[in-house]
Formats: C-alpha cells, sequence, structure tokens
C-alpha cells in the first residue's frame, strides 16, 4: 500500500474510532456549569436561554411544531441563574415546553413528549457536532432521548439516559424549583443538521416538558486525541486482542416508543 494511501485511511479510521460522546445528566444552574467550551460563543458555539422570549439564535430553527416559551410565573422552570441570581428557583426566567406528545394505549401507556429543531450550516459556516440542553421539569421517571436524524427524517443515531428502561429525571415538584435541573448533550463527529429531544415516560399525566439553555456548535478534536485513537486502532487490529466498545445505539426500552416519523408522517 502507497504511504499516503495508508495516512490516509489510517486519519479516516481514527477520526472514525473517535466515535460520539454522551454528556450528563449533571447538574446545571448557569452556563458555567455546561461541559462544553463556551469561549467560542457567537462564532462557532450558541446558547439559547429563551429570555428575550423566542428561539432565535442563529442557525436553529423549529424542525416539527415550535415549542412554547414560558414567561416568568409560578410554574416557569428556567435555568436558575438566568434571573440573575442562583437561589433554587427558575421562576423569574423563561423556559421552553415542548407541544409534541404521542400516547399509545398500553398498561401502563407509553408517553413521549418532544421538541425539534434543525440547524443552517449556510448560515453558521458549519454543520454543527455538538448539542446539548437541559431539562428542567417534567416526569420524574422516565428517560431522555437524543436522535440525530439524516435529511430523509430518519433516525441516524440514537442517544439514550439511563442506558435502558426509565429512571428517576425529575422531582416531585413542579414550581420552579432547581434541584432536578440536569445537563445532557451530545458529541458527534460527523456532524448533523436535525436533532429530535424526546422525554418518555409511562406518566399520562404529563402532556409536555421543560428545558433551557439549548447550545450547539462545532467542536474541534485535539491532535493528540486523533494520534490517541489511532493507536486504539493499531492496537485493536493485532491478533487475540479484541476490545468491546460502548455501543451507542443503546436498547431502547421495552413497550413500542414512538418514532419521529409519526409526528411528520400522516397517519393510516
Ligand atoms: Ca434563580
Ligand atoms: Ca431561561
Ligand atoms: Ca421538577
Ligand atoms: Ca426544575
Amino acid at each position: 500500500m502507497r504511504p499516503l494511501l495508508a495516512l490516509v485511511l489510517l486519519s479516516f479510521a481514527a477520526q472514525s474510532a473517535l466515535g460520539a460522546t454522551l454528556y450528563g445528566p449533571t447538574p446545571y444552574r448557569s452556563a458555567a456549569d455546561s461541559p462544553f467550551d463556551l469561549s467560542g460563543l457567537g462564532s462557532t458555539f450558541y446558547l439559547e436561554d429563551f429570555e428575550d422570549g423566542e428561539l432565535n439564535t442563529p442557525g436553529i430553527s423549529w424542525l416539527g411544531p415550535p415549542g412554547i416559551v414560558l414567561e416568568p410565573g409560578t410554574l416557569t422552570d428556567s435555568v436558575d441563574g438566568d434571573d440573575g441570581v442562583i437561589d433554587g428557583l427558575g421562576r423569574d426566567g423563561r423556559s421552553l415546553r415542548s407541544v409534541g406528545i404521542s400516547v399509545d394505549f398500553s398498561d401502563p401507556p407509553n408517553v413521549s413528549l418532544i421538541t425539534s429543531y434543525k440547524f443552517d450550516a449556510t448560515a453558521l459556516g458549519f454543520l454543527p457536532n455538538a448539542f446539548g440542553f437541559v431539562w428542567t421539569d417534567g416526569p420524574p421517571l422516565g428517560a431522555v432521548v437524543i436522535d440525530v436524524l439524516d435529511d430523509a427524517g430518519n433516525i441516524r443515531n440514537h442517544y439514550y439516559w439511563p442506558e435502558t428502561g426509565y429512571g428517576t429525571i425529575g422531582d416531585e415538584f413542579f414550581d420552579g424549583g432547581t434541584a432536578d435541573d440536569s445537563f445532557y448533550g451530545i458529541y458527534d463527529p460527523n456532524g448533523f443538521s436535525r436533532i429530535v429531544v424526546w422525554t418518555h415516560t409511562r406518566d399520562d399525566q404529563f402532556n409536555s416538558f421543560e428545558l433551557d439553555h439549548l447550545q450547539y456548535g462545532v467542536i474541534v478534536p485535539e491532535p493528540s486525541t486523533m494520534a490517541c485513537a489511532a493507536t486504539v486502532i493499531l492496537v485493536c487490529l493485532l491478533p487475540r486482542h479484541t476490545r468491546r466498545r460502548r455501543r451507542l445505539n443503546q436498547a431502547a426500552p421495552t413497550g413500542k416508543m414512538a418514532s419521529f416519523l409519526d409526528f411528520v408522517r400522516p397517519s393510516g
């Protein structure tokens, strides 16, 4: 094999081996709690806190039905620091309430709450490869999902918290308390133009969830990371050395989950 071709193939393999990274859930009271490097805010990264009442940071728009930006109020659950003081309450800020919902008729039912976004690579000057948000209120028990869609609306990657089944994702309070506010995010090295955020639960008392601090942008892998990945590949290619890597397309909980296509394709 010619050296240049070998180098190109190794570089490609290193890129692929970098894989995706999942972030969270981690406590989040202000942008300082983001796991992303936000030093490029306004150029390579953007953060929407909804404090001007709209989804209007550059390069992002609704993919499905628009969510509702909640004004300050007793049931509003903004990120804590958006009202100027980290005091355990987000009532004086603004948050986003989901509007999409799908319920099946199993017992107990599977309730799927949804918001979705698309990204404009021309407006941004890049295709984002990092996305995150702060889940601020919703059902205490359930699962949080980020789906990356291709341009045809099919799921390309599926990221799931917890890894299987349902777990504790919120608390028993719905009054703007910030104790249950948690960051969820992904780094997907191939980039993406469409993202769907789900909250799944079996509690049919819930028809929405709240989120805040949508953040998206581009992460450039460190050269040292690339070198490490290439080393990992060479080690993995040795005979008798097999390694299992974390499955990124994790198994969904038992029971039927709604697909995003259920929302964009007419039924029947
Ligand atoms: Ca506050
Ligand atoms: Ca806010
Ligand atoms: Ca709560
Ligand atoms: Ca909360």
